[in-house]
């Protein structure tokens, strides 16, 4: 085996976005794309010599290439142990996994998460650290900095790994080992939850349970954990088989894309329980019988109810929420009296703090829920969690949902996205808003009256560090509120979002859509940010 070293040049927009680097498919075939990309991971870790990596991907096109192209390079940087998953793939939750229970120095993720695959779809590539989370603020921009002053990249002439057939292989001096990707995943997740009652709920209680792995990596996950440890009947995991198209879906768990889940929950017999998680694993969207459990709300439930689950029974040290996520589980810490953080978007602010053990159950509205188990979203993590509630209340998560809400009010929420859009309109918009914001409290709109308008920054407050322009906040009175900020996931053009939420206490008052609940709401942020007026749009494409 003999080390190239490959003459190259910086490519412009190599600069990690909300969760990684994602391009369409299209732009990560071109030459040198992606060599550049993991050279500039490498770069950015420093010596490489001796160190451990994980790899592995969620099975969209060109994973299985990428996978192959970053051993190489891999090999010729020095790193002395690479763990691949199976057949290329690893579920993000499992790659954080692994990092951590072999003390990997890190692990490459190839997946665009939500974003469609296939030749015209997306591709992504994720750098997690020693901590098994995702690059932080700071490493992030090391990578691109990296990318910028790129020259050169090295890769060996080393044949392809058989990526199929699991074992070890020396190549050179360093060992590249084919790992079972669901097996170390799945024992954490018995180490957490009571798998015999769940096992009892499945099999005994009758309780019949629908997950929709949309065509992406869970699943192989949920047909293991679900159906041959917990004993679920054959054929509760729908579209379990990984596909580089995801069968020509959208591989994101909402009431609009996880279509096939949708219908089966709406028809004659709806079973007890419905989830879906998206493409890489780490989101997950749940639903009651005839209940949509938002995730802001579904956060707030497992906090509430943590003790009643093996992994939390000693307690929670704190949780913590992304910003636009609504202040559900807020109420729930103030009861428990344990701290509540409010991040930015993006998983990567949560890393620092479940490392300094400031919390251990953390969320977003965006279908993300974790905890201090791995340092990522964990999809299959929250059915399970919620399995075990139910099993454990001998409830149904609707009766859980609706008692909770009797207990703390009920919290309201929606976002709107409006997807490709001109980047300059949403700039202009985001612009003159943000130049609004000073003179915006006092002002009324609809009936809703603002009380405090920002720009959000953060201060991580175990390192220090600062991120500002993290979303615009209007504040209205009585709880509501409005924010409006960019995507930084997207790969065409701009991604406006747009996020309401209000609070009800009044008990008689928790049953409203919605979407009704929140009406004037959104019409007042119509008007003040001028949304229809800068975007030409009626209405938004995505409602969640
Ligand atoms: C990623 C991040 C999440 C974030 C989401 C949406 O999720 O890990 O923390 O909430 O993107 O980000 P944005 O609003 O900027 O598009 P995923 O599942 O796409 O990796």
């Amino acid at each position: 085996m003999s080390v190239m070293k490959v003459s190259s040049q910086p490519i412009r927009g190599q600069k990690p976005g909300t969760s990684g680097l994602r391009k369409k498919v299209q732009e990560f075939i071109g030459e040198h794309y992606l060599e550049n990309f993991v050279q500039s991971i490498f770069n950015a870790m420093g010596e490489c010599g001796g160190r451990v990596l994980v790899i592995g991907g969620d099975g969209r096109y060109h994973n299985r290439e990428a996978v192959q192209v970053i051993v190489r390079m891999a090999l010729a940087n020095g790193f002395r142990r690479l763990l691949i998953g199976q057949g290329g793939l690893l579920s993000t939750p499992a790659a954080s996994c692994l990092i951590r229970k072999y003390g990997a120095d890190g692990g490459i993720i190839l997946s665009a998460s939500h974003n469609p695959g296939g030749p015209d779809g997306d591709f992504g590539i994720k750098f997690n650290g020693a901590n098994g989370g995702p690059a932080s603020e700071a490493v992030s921009a090391a990578i691109c900095q990296a990318s910028v002053v790129i020259d050169h990249y090295l890769i060996t002439d080393s044949p392809d790994i058989n990526l199929d057939s699991p074992g070890e292989h020396t190549v050179g001096d360093a060992t590249v080992e084919i790992i079972d990707p669901v097996a170390d995943y799945a024992e954490l997740m018995e180490s957490l939850f009571d798998f015999p009652k769940i096992e009892h709920l499945l099999q005994q209680g009758g309780f019949t349970l629908c997950f929709d792995a949309m065509h992406a990596v869970t699943g192989p996950y949920a047909v293991e954990i679900l159906e041959r440890r917990l004993g679920a009947q054959p054929g509760t995991v729908i579209n379990g088989v990984p596909l580089e198209d995801f069968g020509g879906g959208h591989p994101d768990p909402n009431l609009v894309h996880a279509t096939e889940l949708v219908r089966r929950m709406r028809g004659d017999k709806p079973p007890d329980f419905g989830a879906a998680s998206d493409g890489d694993g780490d989101r997950n969207m749940v639903l009651g019988s005839s209940l949509f459990i938002n995730p802001c709300d579904s956060l707030a439930v497992l906090t509430a109810n943590a003790h009643r689950v093996p992994g939390y029974r000693n307690g929670l040290a704190g949780v913590a929420r992304s910003m636009p996520t609504s202040p559900a589980v807020d109420r729930v810490a103030a009861a428990l009296d344990i701290p509540c953080y409010e991040t930015p978007t993006g998983w990567k602010f949560f890393g620092n703090l479940m490392d300094a053990d400031k919390i251990t159950l953390c969320g977003e509205e965006s279908f993300g829920t974790g905890s201090s188990h791995v340092r990522e979203k964990d999809g299959l993590w929250a059915v399970l969690f919620w399995l075990n509630l139910v099993a454990e209340l001998n409830q149904s998560a609707d009766t859980i949902v609706r008692e909770h809400w009797q207990r703390f009010g009920r919290d309201y929420f929606t976002r709107h996205d409006y997807e490709e859009v001109p980047a300059q309109q949403a700039e202009a918009l985001m612009d003159e808003l943000r130049q609004q914001l000073p003179s915006l409290p006092g002002r009324s709109s609809h009936g809703h009256t603002i009380v405090a308008a920002d720009d959000f920054s953060y201060t991580d407050p175990v390192d220090g560090s600062v991120s500002h322009s993290q979303g615009l906040r209007l504040q209205f009175g009585n709880g509501e509120r409005i924010v409006l900020r960019l995507s930084g996931t997207g790969t065409s053009g701009a991604t406006l979002r747009l996020y309401a939420n209000s609070h009800e206490p009044d008990p008689d008052m928790l049953g409203i859509d919605t979407g009704k609940a929140l009406a004037s709401l959104l019409a007042a942020a119509d008007t003040i940010a001028g949304i229809s007026r800068h975007l030409g749009r009626d209405g938004p494409d995505v409602i969640t």
